[in-house]
């Protein structure tokens, strides 16, 4: 490990900057299509992820017969885009006759895939079906493809061919929500065709036939799934079509919307045990990016549109979306960016004109995105960072400089490596004079060149001896922030290279506090507790703060007799929040030993009350997670413990509350609008882990 020396100034004599790499097309091949089984270890995982996480940057087509009414329906402009069947209430028989005018006389795969690959795209996902379930190649399973189009040429497979061709890789998103095969269910409401007939697991088996069709003809090295939300979509058919999937190409990798673990436009998995290997964040980026090892893909459109509307000419500008892309490689995921070409079969003028721009950058900075991983600080004011591991286990820095620092010199804050010998360079200019690099205290200080402007992104470049160390704030680490008698605190910090000192009474530590790293604390008293890193008699990184309340516990009730189980209740009505079922009479009742939604019927549009006493095995501290879709709240006693209420897809929150062992009243409330439903409660407690909640701890 480096240790890092105070106040060094690195002479930057001679020392020329040493070339970048190239820029590999594919650094890592494709993983071969020969089985290896589904339980994958590590490196296998790691194996068949690793073209995904190097490319960084893909193109995202939506493209169907949404093209051609491109968001107007009878003279009116809806805004509906892909989604105007479902947006305008069309019945399938007004939408299919589409197919007769669809002809792209335009389409040219070899543009579209020199578009992406000049702005240093790495892979294209196009919609092999949408909603619609219009489907852009000849399918065997149904008429309503492109066969059956006067175009009829097979759109998929002339852009598989293109796409090989350049070393683009081709992925395909896949519908599982389709709005016209008849066996499809639920019916849009407007939709009169007979459902009798109508077989939703024929329906599977016509998706598990149309993927067999696709990935025996186009290898598909993603497959993209979406619409996974309606009821009728379990967990069981997402674990059932991942294993599919995966059986049928061993190589391919799936998004988490196969399953039903998504959280919402968030898009990343819940725990839990679902399928997926990569979490979709749909037009947003994660606040603060992923813990290492989890995969993403930010999925986004250039302006608001997914399909073609002409009318939408809201696009982001370039810079927008330029240091997006960056932001993302910074917090270690990947940016599928969106076109929607028109029924001609062309890129709108603003998209072919921002991927250029885009392109221009990328011919110079690639480097800084391709096969770089996340940054190692969680906060740059003037801009981002993303990293790459050199053969010489040494590390590279990029850094990529947004906005012009007040001074003329950017900080790495709290970096504790040595810059390499050579010190730090324009990537855009790796052969003029190397830039001063000093340590100031704990922090690398970088001089720019004289009269910089850094305009949409200037990248620098910066070799480190060794992974990156960087300091922070120290971590507090308690079990939970409410005790009874004492709580154990526990402090820790990336390098013993720096001291930790802390408070107890909300005040910032200076370097006379406790020291916190000789071992664990104990405390009785409520704390705001503050702990801070010095490094050389100077603080560096963030305060680290926890409020940790000493609390009685909550005193358990003496009731004659308690029986086995809980009560529980239905309620009907079209309720937005758990308050708005109180006064409704239960419509079904009955006994549970476990907390889920087994009960039956069980409609759209409904709630559910269990009531009863829950039994503490012991006085203690007990946190309880709770998870719905929609809205649910816990009420032990008179307290809220956890408070998960509103309309919303699946979502967790936890509670802690300090129980008397013995029995306490006990009220889940839980309602459900229409879609998806679920209702998950586990707790953990005095020397026991997260866990659900077992039937002898439930009475009434
Ligand atoms: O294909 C593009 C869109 O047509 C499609 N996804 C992108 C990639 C899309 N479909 N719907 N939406 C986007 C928005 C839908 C959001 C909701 Fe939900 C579906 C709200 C409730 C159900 C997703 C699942 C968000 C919360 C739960």
């Amino acid at each position: 490990m480096p240790i890092a020396c105070s106040l060094l100034i690195h002479a930057l004599l001679s020392a020329g900057a040493v070339p970048p790499p190239e820029d590999s097309w594919w650094p890592s091949e494709l993983p071969s299509r020969v089985a290896t089984p589904l339980a994958e270890s590590p490196d296998q995982h790691d194996a068949r992820m690793a073209w995904w996480r190097e490319s960084r940057f893909g193109l995202f087509i939506h493209w169907g017969l949404y093209a051609i009414p491109g968001g107007y329906w009878e003279g009116r402009r809806t805004g509906g885009a892909e989604w105007i069947l479902n947006s305008v209430k069309i019945h399938p028989d007004d939408y299919m006759p589409l197919q007769q005018q669809f002809d792209p006389v335009d389409f040219d795969p070899m543009k579209w895939v020199m578009i992406a690959k000049n702005a240093g795209m790495k892979y294209i996902v196009i919609t092999s079906k949408h909603h619609d379930g219009f489907c852009l190649w000849p399918s065997e399973l149904t008429d309503f493809d492109v066969e059956g189009t006067p175009f009829g040429r097979d759109i998929l497979g002339e852009l598989a061919e293109a796409c090989r061709n350049e070393g683009i890789v081709l992925c395909l998103y896949h519908s599982i929500m389709d709005w016209t095969q008849p066996d499809y269910l639920p019916r849009r409401a407007w939709d009169d065709r007979p459902a009798d007939g109508a077989d939703y697991q024929r329906y599977v088996a016509y998706m598990k036939g149309q993927l067999q069709e696709l990935v025996d003809r186009y290898q598909p090295a993603v497959l993209w799934f979406d619409g996974e939300w309606e009821g009728t979509w379990t967990h069981e058919d997402g674990q059932a079509m991942y294993d599919f999937v995966r059986t049928i190409d061993p190589a391919v990798i799936v998004n988490n919307r196969v399953d039903t673990g998504r959280t919402g436009m968030a898009g990343l998995t819940r725990s839990g045990g679902y399928r997926g290997d990569f979490g979709t964040p749909e037009q947003e980026i994660p606040a603060t990016g992923m813990p290492f090892g989890v995969d993403w893909e930010t999925c986004m459109t250039m302006n608001r549109s997914w399909g073609y509307q002409s009318f939408d000419v809201a696009f982001k500008p370039t810079q927008e979306l330029l240091r997006k892309l960056v932001d993302i490689a910074s917090k270690g995921g990947n940016f599928l960016l969106n076109v929607g070409p028109d029924e001609r079969g062309r890129f709108p003028e603003e998209s072919i004109d921002r991927l250029a721009a885009i392109g221009d950058w990328m011919q110079v900075n690639n480097e800084s995105i391709h096969g770089t991983f996340a940054s190692c600080f969680t906060d740059l004011d003037w801009g981002r960072c993303t990293r790459r591991n050199l053969p010489d286990g040494n590390q590279r820095l990029y850094l990529h400089v947004f906005d012009s620092p007040a001074s003329d010199v950017i900080r790495l804050p709290g970096i504790l490596n040595d810059p390499v010998e050579r010190g730090a360079y324009l990537l855009a200019t790796p052969g003029a004079g190397p830039l001063a690099v000093e340590r100031a205290g704990a922090d690398l200080v970088i001089r720019l060149p004289e009269g910089m402007s850094p305009g949409i992104d200037t990248v620098l470049v910066l070799d480190i001896e060794g992974p990156a160390i960087v300091v922070e704030a120290p971590s507090i680490d308690v079990t939970e922030p409410i005790f009874l008698e004492s709580a154990t605190l526990n402090f820790s910090a990336v390098s013993d290279d720096v001291e930790i000192r802390y408070t107890l009474d909300g005040t910032t530590p200076e370097l006379g506090s406790a020291n916190g790293g000789i071992g664990p604390i104990e405390i009785r008293r409520s704390a705001t507790v503050m702990a801070r890193c010095f490094f050389e008699g100077s603080p560096v990184g963030s305060v680290a703060t926890a409020a940790l309340r000493r609390v009685e516990p909550l005193r358990a009730v003496q009731t004659l007799t308690s029986r086995p189980g809980l009560r529980w209740t239905t309620h009907l009505g079209a309720f937005e929040t758990v308050a708005d079922f109180a006064d409704i009479k239960p419509a079904t009742e009955g006994v549970a030993t476990s907390i889920d939604l087994s009960m039956q019927p069980r409609p759209e549009n409904f709630a559910v009350r269990f009531t009863g006493f829950l039994e503490a095995p012991q006085t203690g501290v007990y946190r309880f997670s709770l998870d719905s879709d929609d809205g649910s709240r816990l009420k032990i006693g008179d307290v809220v413990v956890v408070d998960n209420d509103g309309l919303h897809s699946a979502l967790e929150k936890s509670g802690v509350i300090a129980l008397e062992k013995g029995l306490h009243p006990f009220r889940l409330d839980y309602f459900e609008g229409t879609g998806q439903d679920d209702l998950i409660l586990k707790w953990s407690g005095p020397n026991f882990e997260l866990q659900p909640i077992p039937a002898e701890a439930l009475k009434r």
